[in-house]
This record gives C-alpha cells, structure tokens and sequence, in this order.
C-alpha cells in the first residue's frame, strides 16, 4: 500500500434496519453504555469486572506503565472454572442445562450447571493425579464433544494453560505446538464422527509425543470405540481416571494475570504464534461481549455457537463467555450437510435455538444450497443472528437475515482476532441501526479508528489501516516466549497502536467496514482495491454465492484482478455469456477500475479450519507459481481441482 497510501472506498450500500422495538426495549445493554465508556474508559471496565466473582476484588483496573505489557486487574484474584460452573450451581441453577450436546450420528446428551460441576472437578483431580501442576501447560486435541469444554475448565481450575490444537492438524502441528508450550499431558480421544464416519485422532497425537520429550501422559476420551494403540504407563483412558475421583474439589484463587491459555495462529511466514490470554481480563471481556451483543437472557436463550472450540471463537464464545453468563447452549459435533443439508436448521428446530452465531463462509454454503432447505424447518425461535470469522457479504448478509431470521432478527457482525480475545468492534442488538456488511463500530469500552500510511486517521469516506489506539481486557498479552515478536508483530507498525492487520474503511457516518488482510489487497493502475469488496460485488449477482479475489502480477496493470467464483445451485457453469456478465456486473457495481480481468469458476475453495479463504495459495495459482504451504487446508485437494481447471478457463481482454 506504498503508491497510494489510502484503501480505495468503492462500494455504496444504502440498506439501513432499526432494531426491533421489543428487543430494544428489554435489551441487557443500551446506547448509554458508549456514553459511560467514553466518559471513564477504566471505571466501565472496572464495572464489568463486577459481573465476575472474585476471591479477591481488583483495586486496580489498569497497569500501562510498559507498553505493550498490559496488567488488567492485577491486584485481583479469581478462578475463572469456578466463575463458569460452580457460582451458577451455588446461586441455585445447578439444574440448567449448561450444554445440550448433539453428536453427529444422532446421539444427545443434556449435562446440567451441576453435572458440568462434578465432571470439570473430577477431571481437576485426574489432571492432578497425572501430575499438572499450577503453571504448566496441556496441549488439548479432540472433536467438538463436552469433553473438551470440561477439559479446558479443568485445566483453568487448577491453573495450568491449555493449549487447544484442532481437531484435524497433523502431528507435525502438534508436535511443534507441544514443543513450544513444553505440554506435560496431551487430552485426546480415540476419534470423532466427520461426515458421517468416525475418523481417528489419537494417531497423529502418537507420532506427535514420539517426537518431543516434555509429555508424561495422553489422556484418552473414548467417543467412537475404535481401536487405538496404547502406550503402557503413558496413555490413561479418561474414563477409567476420571470416575474413580471426588466431584468436590476446592477451587484455588489465581492472581487475574495468571495465564489461561495459549492458542497459535498460524500467521502468514515462519513457525506459529503462541498467542497467551490470561485471566481476570479476559473472562471480563468475554463475558461482558457475550452479555451485550447477543443480549443473552440466561434464563429463556438457547445459545448455539457452530465455531470449533480449536478456533478463538470455541474458546470465548462456547467455552469461557457464555458458560461465565450462566447461558444454555448447544454443541454440534459434526458438519453441516451429515446426513443431510438441513441438518443445522433440525437442530435449531430441535433445540429452540434462540441466538445463533456461525460464519460468512457457512452462510454463502447455505446460499449455495438454496432457499429451499432453511425454509423446510422451524426457525422462529430465532431472535438474534451473528456472524464471525471473515467480512461478510452485503448479500450474504441480506440472505442470512431474510432466509434464516425471518426479516426480523438484527444481525450482529463481529470483529475481533485471536489476539484480541474477544470482540472489539460490532452493533449492539438493541441499539444499532444495522447495514449490512458492516461490523459497525467499537463496542463501549473499546477504542478503534482507521488510519493511513502516516498514522494520521482517516477522514469519513477514506480507507487505510485498522488500528487499535487503547488497551482493552481481554488483549493478548504477548507471544509466548517471544516477547520480542510480541513488539514487532503488533506494534510497530504505528507507534502506541496495535495493528491488527486488516484493511478498513470509514463510511459517511464514521462506521468502520472491514476490508480484509491488508496483505491481500490489490494494486491496479495505483489503485489500492480491497479484496472483500470486489468479493462483495461479486456476490451480489444472483448467480454467485462465493467469491475470491486475488491480485496477479499484470505487465500493464501492475497487478490484475482474478476471480474464483462458486456459482449458486440454479447457475450453469458452461454458460459462456455469465462471466462476460460478472465481469460487466463487477465494473457498474464498483467502478471500471474494479472490473476483474479473469472470472473463473470453480467448484470449491481453499479454506482454513475456520473457514477462512487462504488467497494466498490463490494467488500462486493465479501467477503460474507452485503452491506455498498447504497444511491449514481443511481438504488439500481442493487446490488440485482448481489448478485443473485453469488452462481450460476463459481468460479476457
Ligand atoms: C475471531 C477470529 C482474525 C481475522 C481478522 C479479520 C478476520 C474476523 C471478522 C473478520 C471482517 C469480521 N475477521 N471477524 N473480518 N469482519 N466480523 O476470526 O479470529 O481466527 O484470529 O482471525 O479474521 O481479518 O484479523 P482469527
């Protein structure tokens, strides 16, 4: 972004929707929450803290004396398993359902506050018995059953730092992961159900511990009865270990620094970032965003997040936000289209799920799928809609709200990163009047703005860099073991802000759209163009569902505009006037200069476990290269079935 230092703001969308009025009225947090904020930033924090129970309560809100380690609540002392489970049981909703569990072959299973109670203190004890001593570390790698919820409490509950690795990495992954944490017990299980059959996990956990010294013990959750190979003195089914302990178990008060947990990201070069949370801030974040922007009411909601718990959103949003709220919520095992595509719309059916919380990449699938399937089941427990992981499409957004909320459930666009822990920027359900396709504004307490290259923000109407300009809770607090890449990854870039990487724009009001990496943005004729909007434009044509975009190195052009779309169920792919049409539907929507030069379409797309497009590996394809790293893919041969189309595929101009 050298050339020209401001992001082109090309796209205009002029949909506005008003909060309905009976959410608004009864809503758990109101447009005098941004005004108390902005008058005493700390005092707001220090007020949410309140919503936790301390062992010992925090005089001090905020320690900035060395940037950028922050100190949130240092004088305070909690135990954060004990502020998701036992305080809910001891105000007397022991009986509440914490987790509705829904396998993927059909099997369910309700587990209360009080039951979630004596399976997180009898798995404390076993991690005890195995040796986890307050401090340590335990690496985590199982399929979305309780388990791995009670075992992350478990862990907090006796202060040692999970460290949560999806379910699908290899064990090169978790080998490198184990080694960095130095984990002393990996918790693992036999398998889990993945479209439709069980698939292993504790082999590549084998290879794994073969590879590294610091593990003593493989905790093993029986949930398929596959055969498994079994270490003598090492492996311990969770089972046999955990049934035989007490379900009383004292909870130890931590100091609100003591770390929580660590989580990678896999970052664009090099080895992983061990990104480190720790206690008291974090889980007042959490569960202060949880509490606001979904306007949880604990009594009456039923909670479905559809996230991994090995993605950040599994941890704040399934695990420590919501089970900190008292909140009923479902789990889902498996995939979206096991046995069949109407399978998240059973379960909302099912469950009288009342808020949901998925993915732009989950909803442009179901667009794909058709109007037909939603529409075959009973959704209209639905009162709030959100949406996470990538910016999402105003015609996403537009069928997300029409198909699945009934025209009538605001949508909540959230922003945030692993690093930030929770969100940072999204409408208030009974505040915001919402535009879709914008995650809006930064929530009370909570400083964002946009600037350009020079640091200086940018006016209404500009495009730049997203930045933070305040410490907040539940922010990172450094990579671990590398406080060095801590500065230079994060703060650096701008001086006293946090940089989080992604491009923005400030609309006419001052509401921030997101604009994606601001590593894939593309430069034509000295343009900067976004990759989301072009994406976007795309989208907006009845026969797109998905789209992206990368740009390819152009002799003329500098870089040239390429375009992989998945076309909706009704369109035909041999339809050879449709992507003159795109291309045409790209120019009038955004302008001529953000017409793509190549529109390819293709049957799937290269996506992250948490259903982020990997552009990069696009590009390659784009510019002839051979592909870079492939190992975060959810299905590698998805990048084989692109590259076999490109010769065949029309190239314009
Ligand atoms: C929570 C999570 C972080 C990156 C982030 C941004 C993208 C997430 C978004 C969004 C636009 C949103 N992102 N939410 N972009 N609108 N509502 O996804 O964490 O996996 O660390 O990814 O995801 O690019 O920088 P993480």
């Amino acid at each position: 972004m050298t050339e020209n230092p401001s992001l082109s703001n090309l796209l205009k969308e002029e949909r506005r929707f008003a909060p309905p009025v009976e959410l608004a009225a009864a809503a758990n947090v109101t447009a005098e929450a941004y005004e108390q904020a902005k008058a005493d930033r700390l005092g707001f924090w220090a007020e949410q803290a309140r919503r936790l129970t301390w062992a010992t309560e925090p005089t001090e809100t905020l320690d900035w004396s060395n940037p950028p380690f922050a100190k949130w609540f240092a004088d305070g002392k909690l135990n954060v398993a004990y502020n998701c489970v036992d305080r809910h049981v001891e105000a007397g909703h022991g009986e509440r359902v914490a987790i509705h569990f829904e396998g993927e072959p059909g099997d369910s299973r309700a587990i209360t506050y009080a039951e979630l109670k004596d399976e997180v203190s009898r798995a404390a004890h076993a991690l005890t018995e195995l040796g986890v001593q307050k401090g340590d570390r335990v690496a985590v790698y199982l399929p979305m059953i309780p388990e791995a919820v009670v075992a992350m409490l478990a862990c907090a509950r006796i202060g040692a730092a999970h460290s949560v690795v999806f379910g699908g990495f290899s064990a090169d992954a978790i080998a490198a992961r184990i080694k960095d944490a130095d984990a002393k017990v990996v918790i693992t299980s036999d398998g889990g159900y993945r479209r439709g059959k069980p698939s292993a996990l504790k082999p590549a956990v084998d290879e794994a511990v073969s590879r590294v010294d610091s593990v003593r013990h493989v905790l093993v959750v029986q949930r398929t009865k596959q055969d498994v190979a079994w270490t003598e003195g090492r492996d311990v089914w969770w089972h046999e270990i955990t049934r035989k302990q007490s379900t009383e178990h004292t909870p130890e008060a931590f100091d609100a620094e003591h770390p929580l947990f660590i989580l990678y990201t896999s970052g664009t070069t090099g080895k992983p970032k061990g990104i480190l949370h720790t206690s008291g801030g974090y889980l007042t974040q959490t569960a202060y965003t949880h509490h606001a922007v979904f306007d949880l009411k604990p009594e009456t909601d039923v909670y479905w997040c559809t996230a991994d718990i090995g993605w950040v959103t599994g941890h704040s949003y399934i695990t420590y936000g919501p089970l900190a709220n008292g909140a009923t919520q479902v789990m889902y095992e498996g995939t979206p289209d096991t046995p069949h595509q109407g399978r998240f719309w059973e379960i909302v059916q099912k469950y009288g799920v009342t808020i949901l919380y998925t993915a732009p990449t989950a909803i442009r699938t179901f667009m794909k799928w058709g109007d037909d399937i939603p529409a075959k089941y009973d959704l209209s427990s639905l009162r709030v809609l959100g949406s996470v992981g990538e910016p999402i499409n105003p015609e996403a957004w537009m069928w997300y709200r029409k198909n699945i909320g009934a025209d009538k459930c605001p949508i909540v666009d959230t922003w945030w990163q692993t690093e930030t822990g929770a969100m940072m920027i999204a409408p208030l359900p009974g505040v915001t009047e919402t535009k879709p396709g914008s995650a809006q504004r930064a929530l009370p307490g909570i400083a964002a703005t946009v600037v350009d290259d020079e640091a200086n923000e940018v006016p209404n109407g500009g495009g730049g860099y997203l930045v933070l300009t305040e410490p907040w809770p539940s922010m990172l607090r450094t990579i671990w073991g590398d406080d060095q890449r801590f500065i230079d990854t994060y703060w650096s870039r701008f001086q006293d802000r946090y940089f989080a990487g992604d491009g923005a724009k400030k609309d006419e009001d001052g509401d921030i759209w997101l604009l994606g990496r601001v590593d894939d943005v593309m430069l034509v004729s000295g343009h900067n163009i976004s990759t989301t909007e072009v994406e976007s434009a795309l989208v907006s044509h009845p026969s797109v569902a998905e789209a992206a975009v990368v740009g390819a190195a152009d002799e003329t052009t500098g870089q040239a505009i390429v375009a992989f779309v998945i076309l909706r169920g009704t369109a035909n792919v041999e339809d050879e006037g449709l992507v003159a049409d795109l291309r045409n539907h790209v120019g009038s929507t955004l302008g001529p200069i953000a017409k793509p030069k190549r529109v390819l379409p293709v049957a799937e797309l290269p996506k992250t476990r948490s259903g982020k497009i990997m552009r990069r590996l696009l590009r390659d394809v784009a510019e002839n290269r051979e592909l870079g790293d492939v190992t975060t893919l959810t299905d590698s041969s998805v990048m084989e079935l692109i590259q076999s189309r490109l010769p065949a595929a029309p190239s314009e101009d």
